[in-house]
This record gives structure tokens, C-alpha cells and sequence, in this order.
């Protein structure tokens, strides 16, 4: 009960959980621990522990949004959730995501592998920094949980009672349905924007076709339970060394459209590739890397799609575009449409939700740290202003862009403005 809960501190931590034996037998004598709480996410505290035989990340929801504070209170079954999610995207994709060692639900508190020498994959691409495989893994990462969370993979009653589970992510999913698909199209009240961009709010607020995408948008999220999605696929959920790619932070976790991980991760990039100029110094070495940007975004739709279709191929099975029903009738090319007016229906998709989410990191409450610690105003607001107009029209013209190659030449425009 929600009584017995209590937030954890530096102080009290390791007599909280010496004595569980999962982590003592990862970190040695809990009177050697040291503990240092180092979350600066919006929601939750982090925790790392360094024992003397290894180090552990403790995660605990707080009962309100961290961001906000205690006027904003949120439930803490959101752990719940996050541990459910953890579980089956490793089952899914297998070392995509940190092992969970020990999971306490009173308590709202996951303990899991402590990513080393790992950072934020956010920071890594402000800095200019180059990740082997990156793509490769995002890209496996999305068509593997999205495929096997959904019809096409999972027994019916299974699918079902993981849609039903996951849908009770509420209060969860009304964070997304207002910061993300409504907030920025009107005044909302924990709104903030850059000043200089009044204009460009002021047209995109006054764009119909925009409003009436954005509300097509959030019905698809509300409505279309397909799959288990990571819920928050941005930048700032994904950790990398050099040459490793990890996803953490499933606590947006729910069921909705295949496509609004992918377009929420590439909104990111965009906004990684379009936020540069604030950052990198030489211009020559940032087209370069402006350009490794884009190809990583190329990359993780075509590793996408190549995986998805693989796995259509190979280990479809669920109640939809069942094997059987075309194979068994000798129809196999008509296995092979539906899994191309599947793949065209996720990109059009993807793209509404990537337009989406690029406005929404600028004009609505919890921003990216790739234009907010861009200090000169004026750059700032330049560059956001591309972002935003890139994100209407990747949004509005969902159903006329078709290939990648367009998007990214409408980004490499942009880039000029
Ligand atoms: C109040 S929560 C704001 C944002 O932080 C999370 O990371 C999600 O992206 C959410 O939309
Ligand atoms: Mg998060």
C-alpha cells in the first residue's frame, strides 16, 4: 500500500535493501556501500550504489512529478509498469535493455545493472560524439518489441491481457495525450517557448491542417492498442559507449501504433541534427557530422523495416495476416502485400508522430537539452523555428512523403533557413 511506501535517501538506502540477497550477492557487505542519488530526470529518483564487488542503479518513482513537485502528484504503480515493460523487451530483444535484479513494488523501486562506462545519448550527440551500431540496434530494438508485443506475434489472450495491463497506465498515458498531442497547439498553462519564436507559435497555432494532425495523431495513440510501446523513445532514454547501444526508461510504457516509437526516436535526431549549429565550433567537421546524423536516422528506419519484415517472414503467427490463411492457399504473395501496406501504413504513422513530438520538445512543458542549453537566445530561437517548421510539415505531409530520402532532404532544407 501506498502507506508502507517510503522514499528512499542516500541514508537509508542500504539498510532498505541489504537484505535482499539479488543485490547483496551483486555488490558485497551492505556496510561497504556507497550511495549517491543521482537522478535528473522529470519523474523519479536514481540511485547508484558502488559496493565492494560491483555497483547497482536503484530506481524509485516519487509520488508526484519531480519536474513539478508535490502539486502534481502521479501514482507510483508506474514502477509496475516499467518492470513489466523491462522484462519482456529482454525476453523480445535480448541485451537491448540493463537486467533487472531485483523488483519491489511497494516500495516502487526497480534495482538493475548499472550501465558502465555508458552516457546519455542525448549528450553524446550535442558534443559531436559517433556511436558504432547505434542505428543498427535502435532500428532491431523498435521492430522486434513492436513486432512481438502485437497481433502478429503474440497468442490472442496473451496480447490481450498484456493490452489490458498495460492500458492502465493511466495517468502515464494523459501525460502524453496533453504534453505531447495537445499542449503545444494552444496556451497551455505549463507551456514555455523560446520569446523570439512568438510568431512562429502564433502560425503554427493558427494552422488548421496542423491541429486537426495533431488531433488524428492523438487519436491513433489513444485508440490503436497494437503493441507494447516503449512509450518515451527519445534521446535521453538510450545510453551508449563507443561501440554500445542500451534502452532504459520504459515507464511511458502502454499499448498503441507501431509507428510512434520509431517517429518519436527520429524527432529526436532531427532535433540532434537541426539544434548542431548551437553547438559545434568548425563548420566543416559539423556538415560532417550534421550528415552522420542523417544517416543514422536512414539507418534506423532501414534496419527497421529489413528486421520487420524478417521477422514478419519467419514468426508471424498471431490472429492478424496469419501464415496459414495465405501460405495453406497458396497465396504467399498475398502475405507479402500485406506486410507492404502494413510497413506504409507505420510510415505515415511515423512520420505524424515524429512531426508531433519535434514541436512538442520545444513549445510545450519538459524540453531537449539540444536547443535548451544553447545560451545565445537569438541562435536558439533560429534553430528551434527550423525545427518547428521541419516537425509541420513532416506532420501535415504524411501522406504525400514517401521514402526517407525526402525526409531528409526536407531536413538539409530546413538546415538552410
Ligand atoms: C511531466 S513528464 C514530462 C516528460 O518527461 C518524460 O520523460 C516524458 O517524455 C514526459 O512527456
Ligand atoms: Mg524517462
Amino acid at each position: 500500500t501506498q502507506q508502507d511506501y517510503e522514499a528512499l535517501s542516500p541514508d537509508t538506502l542500504a539498510a532498505r535493501l541489504g537484505p535482499v540477497d539479488s543485490i547483496r550477492s551483486h555488490l558485497g557487505d551492505p556496510e561497504k556501500w556507497r550511495v549517491r542519488e543521482v537522478g535528473d530526470g522529470n519523474l523519479n529518483l536514481v540511485f547508484i550504489v558502488d559496493g565492494p564487488e560491483g555497483s547497482v542503479i536503484v530506481k524509485q518513482a516519487l509520488p508526484y512529478v519531480r519536474l513539478v513537485g508535490d502539486s502534481w502528484p502521479l501514482p507510483l504503480k508506474r514502477a509496475f509498469f516499467e518492470y513489466n515493460a523491462l522484462i519482456r523487451q529482454e525476453a523480445r530483444d535480448p541485451g537491448s535493455v540493463p537486467q533487472v535484479f531485483h523488483f519491489d513494488e511497494t516500495q516502487a523501486m526497480i534495482a538493475m545493472e548499472f550501465l558502465q562506462p555508458h552516457v546519455i545519448l542525448r549528450k553524446v550527440l550535442i558534443d559531436g560524439g559517433k556511436v558504432e551500431g547505434l542505428a543498427e540496434v535502435l532500428g532491431k530494438f523498435c521492430a522486434r518489441t513492436l513486432f512481438r508485443g502485437s497481433d502478429l506475434s503474440m497468442p490472442t489472450a496473451d496480447r490481450k491481457a498484456d493490452a489490458a495491463m498495460f492500458l492502465g497506465n493511466v495517468e502515464i498515458c494523459d501525460i502524453t495525450e496533453n504534453l505531447v498531442f495537445s499542449d503545444p497547439y494552444f496556451d497551455a498553462e505549463m507551456n514555455h517557448h523560446t520569446p523570439a519564436l512568438d510568431p512562429v507559435v502564433k502560425i503554427l497555432r493558427d494552422d488548421i491542417d496542423l491541429k486537426v494532425t495533431a488531433q488524428h495523431m492523438k487519436s491513433a495513440f489513444a485508440n490503436n492498442a497494437e503493441t507494447m510501446l516503449h512509450g518515451d523513445l527519445h534521446s535521453g532514454s538510450v545510453m551508449v559507449t563507443d561501440t554500445e547501444t542500451k534502452v532504459i526508461d520504459p515507464e511511458f510504457v502502454t499499448y498503441g501504433p507501431v509507428g510512434f516509437d520509431v517517429g518519436m526516436l527520429i524527432a529526436n535526431f532531427l532535433h540532434a541534427y537541426i539544434s548542431q549549429p548551437g553547438h559545434a565550433s568548425a563548420p566543416g567537421a559539423r556538415d560532417d557530422y550534421q550528415e552522420w546524423i542523417l544517416s543514422v536516422i536512414d539507418d534506423i528506419w532501414s534496419t527497421f523495416e529489413a528486421e520487420f519484415s524478417h521477422l514478419w517472414r519467419t514468426e508471424r503467427n498471431g490472429i492478424l495476416y496469419q501464415a496459414s490463411l495465405f501460405e495453406d492457399q497458396g497465396h504467399a504473395r498475398g502475405s507479402e502485400q500485406a506486410r507492404i501496406e502494413r510497413l506504409t501504413a507505420i510510415w505515415r504513422d511515423m512520420l505524424g508522430f515524429c512531426g508531433i513530438e519535434m514541436h512538442r520538445r520545444i513549445l510545450s512543458l519538459a524540453h531537449n537539452a539540444d536547443f535548451e542549453t544553447i545560451e545565445d537566445e537569438a541562435t536558439r530561437a533560429r534553430l528551434e523555428a527550423r525545427a518547428l517548421m521541419l516537425g509541420r510539415t513532416l506532420a501535415v505531409a504524411r501522406g504525400e512523403i514517401t521514402s526517407m530520402a525526402q525526409v531528409l532532404d526536407l531536413a538539409r532544407q530546413a538546415n538552410k533557413e
